[in-house]
């Protein structure tokens, strides 16, 4: 079986999509349908609202009120996608959870794929690259590109993983390997904070490659120079630092246990 080929669509009620959203007035009702439109393999929708100051919340209140699948939780202010992310974990109930920015960056037609590794059992994490040999990719900013490898660089020097893109949106797990991490980072840390941790672990993880379609900075793209520094920051102390700490330890023990017994069973059955 290839891995990377979702060849089995009877998975249903499996999936929880967390959708961090800021600001995100113009492409939020569209990333619902979208979403939707993958069908039985969606639990569901955790949308969690980061404090928007434009129409957005108003606008996906309206948007999910007749969706059983979608729950729209309203953060009282901005706290950056990590803290958004914080709230949707533990709001979200699926066995496999994925990651969907609110800015049709990253389509969610791409979400099975990125996913099968993991439907398929080969894969407790799975992240779509951005790098890897792919189908679409928007010509955007050099800079940014060399960027993102600068900061995969290095993080791969440290947690000793060939990872192509640590920024990537689309990171997937089974919900065994994330809940249990309480994020700690801000801003976008959260990207290498979990990347770092999850290192740790005995979590087998894989790339996919997806489509990115990048949008410019005066379509709305946010991110900025000291989000970068962050990550620099960030990457030296979620792999040197953090690992040593009694939570983290007892996070990469719970994850480990967790995937040994889901092994046990897989081999008994
Ligand atoms: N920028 C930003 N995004 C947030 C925040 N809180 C939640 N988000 C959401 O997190 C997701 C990622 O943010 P983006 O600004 O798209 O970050 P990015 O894709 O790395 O960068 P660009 O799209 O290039 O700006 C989007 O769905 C945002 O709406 C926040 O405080 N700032
Ligand atoms: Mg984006």
């Amino acid at each position: 079986m290839n891995p990377l080929v979702n060849q089995d669509h009877t998975h249903t009620d499996k999936l929880s999509v967390l959708i961090p959203v800021y600001n995100e007035e113009k492409t939020a009702s569209e990333i619902i349908t979208r979403v939707l439109a993958l069908g039985a393999v969606v639990k569901e929708i955790i949308i969690v609202d980061d404090g928007s100051t434009d129409r957005t919340a108003e606008i996906l209140r309206a948007r999910v009120a007749n969706e059983p699948k979608c729950h729209f939780h309203a953060m009282p202010k901005n706290g950056g996608k990590t803290s958004a992310i914080r709230k949707a974990l533990e709001l979200a109930t699926g066995e496999i959870i994925i990651i969907q920015d609110a800015d049709l960056e990253y389509d969610p037609a791409e979400i099975p794929d990125v996913i099968a590794p993991i439907l398929n059992g080969f894969a407790d994490v799975a992240f779509g690259s951005r790098f890897l040999v792919r189908k679409a990719a928007r010509v955007l900013y050099f800079r940014h590109y060399l960027a993102n490898m600068l900061l995969t660089f290095l993080s791969n020097l440290l947690t000793n993983r060939n990872m192509t893109d640590i920024e990537t949106c689309y990171k997937s797990f089974r919900a065994e390997v994330i809940k249990p991490l309480k994020l700690t980072s801000k801003g976008f840390g959260m990207e290498v904070e979990i990347t770092a941790l999850i290192c740790k672990t005995k979590a087998r993880t894989y790339e996919v490659p997806i489509s990115y379609y990048g949008r410019s900075y005066e379509e709305g793209k946010k991110i900025d120079f000291m989000d970068g520094v962050a990550a620099l920051w960030y990457i030296g102390y979620y792999n040197l630092v953090k690992p040593w700490f009694g939570s983290a330890r007892r996070y990469v023990r719970e994850v480990n246990v967790a995937l040994e017994k889901r092994a046990a069973v897989e081999v008994s059955a």
